[in-house]
């Protein structure tokens, strides 16, 4: 291996590439390269600290199985045996009892082993990923409306073109930084940017607008609703069901979004204009609107208003999502998903099926049928499902409602975790596989733009930890399922994935190592001389018809709880805390922010300990007093162990993506008097 080597940033899903320096086999510094095809050299703090973890003391390198209640050190052969002896009669009585469970931080190669083993391996439908969690609302409404769900449908610098950019619940200063660079570019040659969002977040918006949550909707309905009246309707192509979109905006009034809303009739009234006048307006949503019982909806509304008024699929314009863990996009398309084959195809297709079979050479009728989604699958533990793999995630911290989701792994009969570092889920796992981290693996992610990109390996996995793609094949051959996992090496799995995606509408079969050396692609690339997609979305769609379908969606005013509790990220820490808790140079901590008129209505001061109580738990953890975000709503972190998820509803559920309302939700504030007591943090995570 060479003394430098360039890869992407383990992540987020802008996927900025870098430079490892190595001494003697490990890696001792990261340089940003201004040769990275996307963010052109600007990383994040997140990426700069991201070696820390690499050999962290608490690194994962030996297997661990539950013994006497602990989890104690053992081979490999004991561990394999062990799964084989408590995951074998399982699959031999009912293969559904076992569940799989991903994640978007996954490379592409191992989705699609993730999902390969779960349907030709184990011969179960129950497998799910933690997309579920963060893309599906915005990939079902564009599924449900195109036939295509590419996140970005042009490259980042195409944001320069648009004149408005209003953002949606998407705090892109923390969590996407390098895309302001693209932003400012827009805002330097005259562009508006409008941040729709509770709490007024950093940025570059000359606008700020602070909708209740769950309200979004209503918004971009209204603006659909005076379009129509200005008669500046153009349909960006043919579709179907525009009259009925129509229809079900016509009864929306200012006053009455301006009270759902709590945003002045004045600034909506300027907002209607500025969008009506803009040459090139750009919707841009994160999981503010997405995260919701109604998010599939809520993008649907956002996806007909940039379609109406004529601006969808221009580069630069329309709508689009900003997909956010680091093969997000890449994660949503390879069969991870309960109802996915590789290369987007459906599980519940016939001719996908059949062709999947015959590539697999196993017969059509031995793939399962679609499963249960994420939530479902965690709340089934303990009935439904006796047994679970989970690579990649830690539901213990990130699952909404998390306490009833640590009861229900609890009462798994046997749980396995493939983690690098000793997680919350991890460490109520019956058996732990000490995996690969991102520097010492290769593969392929997929960034928010549908952009292609090589990881490389740098160094070797330390111990006895061995690759992802390797344990999940002894997984296989463990319970003398193996036949299909008979990999030589990393490029031979590489190379029938390519393959596995042609013809799909995520297609990467003209991809190689080789060709990926030099250069990126954006999907579709469907054969060896193709150069990429950088704008996919175009008339006729992959729908039935060729046509868009919009779908009306119902404008209903959601029921509002005397304090909101909105839940999201910070800049310093990442996802569930895993690996940025443990990194020194990023810092957080967990604290409820409120405004100071919600403070004076429950009488609570800067700083004081609540016992804040959510529907299925509660935490205590201090108030943090600012202006910064609307009255009534409270907004909480994720990152912590004892912090959000100890407060959202673990059963609301989006009835179409099967996305849980992390954004929406009720809180009651028990003030404490014994505060230095209280914040201690629970006996059960006293690891962290
Ligand atoms: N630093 C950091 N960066 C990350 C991550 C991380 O954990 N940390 N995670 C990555 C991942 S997986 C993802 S999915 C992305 C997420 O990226 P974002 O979507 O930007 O992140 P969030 O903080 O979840 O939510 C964005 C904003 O939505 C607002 N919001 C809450 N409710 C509503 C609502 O009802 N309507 C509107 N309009 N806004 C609302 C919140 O106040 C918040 O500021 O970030 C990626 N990047
Ligand atoms: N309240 C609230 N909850 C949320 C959200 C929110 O906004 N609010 N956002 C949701 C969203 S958008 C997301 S994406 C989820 C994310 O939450 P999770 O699904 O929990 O994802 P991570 O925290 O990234 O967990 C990754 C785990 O896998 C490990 N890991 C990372 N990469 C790899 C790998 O390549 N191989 C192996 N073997 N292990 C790996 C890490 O060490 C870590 O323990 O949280 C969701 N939860
Ligand atoms: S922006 Fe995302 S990909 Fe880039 S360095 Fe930061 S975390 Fe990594
Ligand atoms: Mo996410």
């Amino acid at each position: 291996m060479s003394n430098l080597v360039r890869t992407t940033c383990p992540y987020c899903a802008v996927q900025c590439n870098f430079d490892l320096h190595l001494e003697g086999g490990m890696a001792v510094r990261i340089t940003p390269t201004r040769e990275c095809p996307v963010a052109g050299g600007t990383v994040c703090k997140k990426g700069l600290a991201a070696l820390s973890d690499l050999r962290h003391e608490d690194r994962l390198t030996t297997p661990l199985l539950r013994m006497g209640g602990e989890l104690r050190p053992v081979s490999w052969e004991v561990a394999l045996s062990m799964f084989a002896a408590r995951v074998g009669p399982i699959l031999d009585r009912d293969p559904a009892r076992l569940a799989l469970f991903g994640s978007g931080a996954l490379t592409n190669e191992k989705t699609y082993l993730l999902g390969k083993l779960a349907r030709v391996g184990f011969r179960t439908p129950s497998i799910d990923y933690n997309g579920r969690f963060c893309m599906s609302s915005a990939a079902a409404a564009m599924n449900r409306s195109f036939g295509l769900d590419r996140g970005l449908g042009f490259p980042l610098s195409d944001i320069a073109r648009s004149d408005l950019i209003l953002l949606f619940g998407a705090n892109v200063a923390e969590t996407l930084p390098p895309v302001m660079q693209f932003l400012k570019g827009a805002k330097d040659r005259g562009a508006q940017i409008v941040n729709i969002d509770p709490r007024v977040t950093p940025g570059l918006a000359q606008t700020q607008l602070a909708p209740y949550p769950g309200t979004d909707h209503l918004i971009a309905g209204l603006l659909l609703k005076f379009l129509n009246e200005w008669g500046r309707v153009r349909p960006s192509a043919p579709a179907e069901g525009m009259q009925e979109v129509l229809a079900s905006v016509a009864g929306l009034t200012l006053s009455g979004v301006s009270g759902a809303t709590g945003i002045d009739e004045a600034a909506l009234w300027k907002l209607a204009r500025q969008y009506a006048q803009a040459h090139r307006p750009l919707i841009l949503s994160g999981r503010g609107p997405e995260q919701q019982v109604n998010g599939t909806d809520t993008v649907s509304a956002l996806i007909n208003l940039a379609f109406l008024s004529g601006h969808f699929g221009r580069p630069g314009g329309g709508y689009s999502t900003l997909t956010g863990q680091g093969n997000g996009q890449g994660g949503r398309e390879h069969g991870q998903k309960n109802d996915q084959l590789p290369g987007y195809r459906h599980l519940a297709n016939a001719a996908d099926r059949a062709h999947m079979a015959d590539f697999w050479g196993v017969p059509e009728a031995s793939l399962p049928g679609v499963g249960k989604s994420a939530q479902e699958l965690f709340l089934a533990c303990g009935s439904e499902i006796e047994a679970m793999i989970i690579i990649g995630s830690n539901p213990a911290v990130s699952a909404p409602g998390a306490a009833l989701v640590r009861e229900r792994l609890a009462a798994l009969d046997f749980l396995v975790v493939i983690d690098f570092l000793p997680s919350e889920t991890a460490l109520l796992a019956d058996l732990v596989l000490p995996g690969s981290m991102w520097a010492e693996e290769e593969g392929t992610t997929t960034n928010l733009e549908g952009r292609i990109q090589r990881r490389r390996k740098a160094m070797t996995a330390p111990g006895l930890a061995r690759e992802d793609w390797q344990i999940l094949c002894d997984l296989a051959h463990a319970v003398g399922r193996g036949e299909k996992f008979r990999y030589a090496d990393f490029t031979t799995l590489q190379t029938e994935f390519f393959a596995a995606t042609k013809g799909g509408k995520a297609d990467y079969s003209g991809l190689s190592a080789e060709r990926l050396e030099t250069q990126t692609f954006q999907w579709p690339v469907p054969h060896a001389e193709h150069v990429g997609t950088p704008q996919p979305y175009f008339a006729p769609y992959q729908t039935a018809t060729g046509q868009a379908n919009l779908i009306p969606v119902a404008m209903t005013v959601p029921a509002r709880a005397p304090l909101t509790l909105t839940t999201g990220r910070i800049a310093n820490q990442y996802q569930s805390g895993t690996q940025s808790r443990r990194n020194p140079g990023l810092k957080g901590v967990p604290e409820v922010q409120i405004h100071p008129d919600t403070a004076r209505l429950h009488g609570l001061s800067h700083g004081q300990s609540v016992r804040w109580q959510g529907p299925h738990g509660e935490a205590v953890l201090p108030t943090c007093i600012t202006p910064k975000i609307r009255p009534g709503v409270a907004f909480v972190a994720f990152h912590w162990p004892g912090s959000a998820n100890e407060l959202t509803g673990a059963d609301t559920l989006d009835p179409h993506s099967r996305m849980p309302a992390f954004k929406s939700g009720a809180l009651t504030a028990h003030p404490l008097l014994e505060v230095a007591a209280a914040v201690q943090p629970s006996p059960v995570f006293a690891t962290d």
